[in-house]
């Protein structure tokens, strides 16, 4: 029996990934919602979650905390969650950990909030380097392993795919310009049916972070 703990939809770009990855294969699972911009929040994330962070996974009971030990635990019931070619799977896994350990100036610069669809700006050259590094692994992973049997990185998808996603969601709020093959490549995780769904409930959430929605107006202004 699983639960997962994830914080508001609209800014947790975390919590989106094992959240979509459980929706994508049909795990079924009990979902909490917290608040994190409430004072004492952080008090009821340490209850919670082993690093008072969410995204967490209880399995009855036992607490799973990091995006990627997540998916791992999920893989062991549900090895379908990776590719099934093994050179494909360890691509994915290479993959997968470069987003949950790098991109940094992408996401201190660019946070997901969904109630934005912004203008843009120049990117600062950091955070330009970021944009290049990712349309180039989505380019290549399509070009290399998609074998043309469907729209995501590895043709079906897969775990890669939920680890990328918020970063779909950012090009499309910031306005990031991109190739044909990355441009599809996002339509086709915004159009997933799972991400409309968090997308829906995102925009029907009333509580509102003003250092994040300022850091968006900044970013060019709502179109
Ligand atoms: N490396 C962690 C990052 C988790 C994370 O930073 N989560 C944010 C929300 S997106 C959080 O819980 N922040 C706690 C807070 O705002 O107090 C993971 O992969 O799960």
């Amino acid at each position: 029996m699983f639960d997962l703990y994830i914080g508001n939809k609209n800014y947790s770009s975390w919590s989106l990934r094992p959240w979509l990855l459980m929706k994508h294969f049909g795990i079924p699972f009990v979902e909490h919602s917290v608040s994190l911009y409430r004072p004492g929040h952080t008090a009821l994330l340490k209850s919670l979650s082993g690093n008072a962070r969410v995204p967490c996974l209880h399995e009855d009971g036992f607490q799973i905390w990091e995006s990627i030990a997540i998916m791992e635990t999920l893989a062991e019931r549900h090895p379908e969650i990776w590719p099934a070619d093994a050179r494909a799977r360890a691509r994915a896994r290479s993959l997968s950990a470069e987003m949950h350990a790098g991109f940094a100036a992408l996401r201190s610069a660019m946070p997901m909030n969904l109630k934005f669809e912004l203008k843009g700006k120049s990117p600062a050259l950091e955070v330009q380097q970021d944009i290049d590094r990712v349309i180039a692994l989505w380019e290549e992973t399509r070009c290399q392993f998609s074998g043309r049997q469907g729209p995501y990185l590895f043709g079906a998808f897969s775990a890669a795919d939920a680890m990328y996603a918020p970063v779909a969601c950012r090009f499309h709020i910031y306005n990031v310009a991109l190739p044909p093959v990355a441009g599809h490549y996002r339509d086709a995780l915004l159009a997933h049916p799972a991400m409309i769904e968090w997308r829906e409930a995102a925009l029907k959430e009333s509580e509102a972070c003003a250092r994040y929605d300022q850091l968006a107006e900044d970013y060019g202004g709502r179109r």
